[in-house]
């Protein structure tokens, strides 16, 4: 999975709008590195970070969605938390829901659910504002398996498909340094649910704590990952993704893999 943020810090026009263009060409890039999926996200999630309105992020991703919609069958994801960002998203033809915020929001099973479309649930301890004040818990595996548990019963509840849901450690937030090394170590005891394990730990913080080059260290952190069942990695850097995946899964089928 491909990261295209689409927020005016990354892709202006030189003010506060967003350059089609350049994020379509961006998505372009991705393609051809060999993506999977394009995440597309216009609510920055950074801790501490200013909302974004409905109409706001609207106005930054449906445009893309719809403009990288009409040029390739790639698979489009949305990175919202909001029930009428989803739903416009559905509209313009995405193929997953990524919420960071598992659909704790009003109206959001509800959408995920009359538009038939998988969803990813992302485990977060608090809110993006303040999760990185003072993340604890009693026992850090127990308590994102719960949280899981809790949201696959919410959402089947609502009339999704429980083999439609993707399941996410949520690298990063409202988690130390510690607890993410821990989740990632661990991630075959998620395995279980018998559902996709998703990782986003592209150039995260943690990453930045252990090495310099965070793109070096998010492609050994991402091959971690898959190696424990990871099924999904969200990455910033598709090319040398792509290439460092292609080795592992070549000595995994022991024979040269291209594809
Ligand atoms: C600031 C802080 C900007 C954090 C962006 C981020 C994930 C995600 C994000 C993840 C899933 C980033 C994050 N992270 N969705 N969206 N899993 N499913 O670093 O780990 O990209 S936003």
């Amino acid at each position: 999975m491909g990261i295209l943020n689409v927020t005016p810090d990354s892709f202006s026009d030189g003010g506060k709008f967003i350059d089609l263009n350049k994020a379509v060409s961006h998505a372009r890039q991705m393609v051809d590195g060999g993506v999977d999926i394009i995440d597309i996200g216009g609510e920055s999630t950074r801790p501490g970070a200013a909302r974004v309105s409905v109409d706001a992020e609207c106005d930054r991703v449906i445009p893309v969605i719809e403009a990288i919609r009409t040029e390739t069958e790639v698979a489009l994801s949305c990175d919202t938390s909001k029930s009428e960002v989803m739903q416009a998203a559905a509209t313009a033809g995405i193929d997953l829901i990524n919420d960071v915020y598992a659909l704790r929001a009003e109206g959001a099973t509800h959408v995920a659910s009359t538009s038939g479309l998988p969803v990813c649930l992302m485990h977060m301890q608090g809110e993006p504002r303040t999760m990185q004040g003072n993340p604890a818990y009693e026992n850090l595996t127990g308590e994102i398996r719960s949280f899981f548990k809790e949201r696959i019963a919410a959402c089947v509840a609502a009339g999704i498909e429980r083999d439609k849901l993707i399941l996410d450690i949520g690298f990063g937030f409202g988690k130390t340094p510690a607890h993410n090394l821990t989740l990632v170590n661990r991630l075959r005891s998620f395995l279980d649910f018998n559902l996709p394990l998703l990782v986003g730990l592209s150039r995260k913080s943690t990453i930045g704590q252990i090495v310099d080059d965070r793109l070096t260290g998010s492609l050994a952190g991402g091959l971690a990952a898959l190696e424990r069942g990871a099924r999904i990695i969200r990455v910033h850097d598709v090319a040398e993704t792509v290439a460092a995946v292609r080795v592992w899964r070549s000595i995994q089928a022991e024979r040269v893999i291209y594809e």
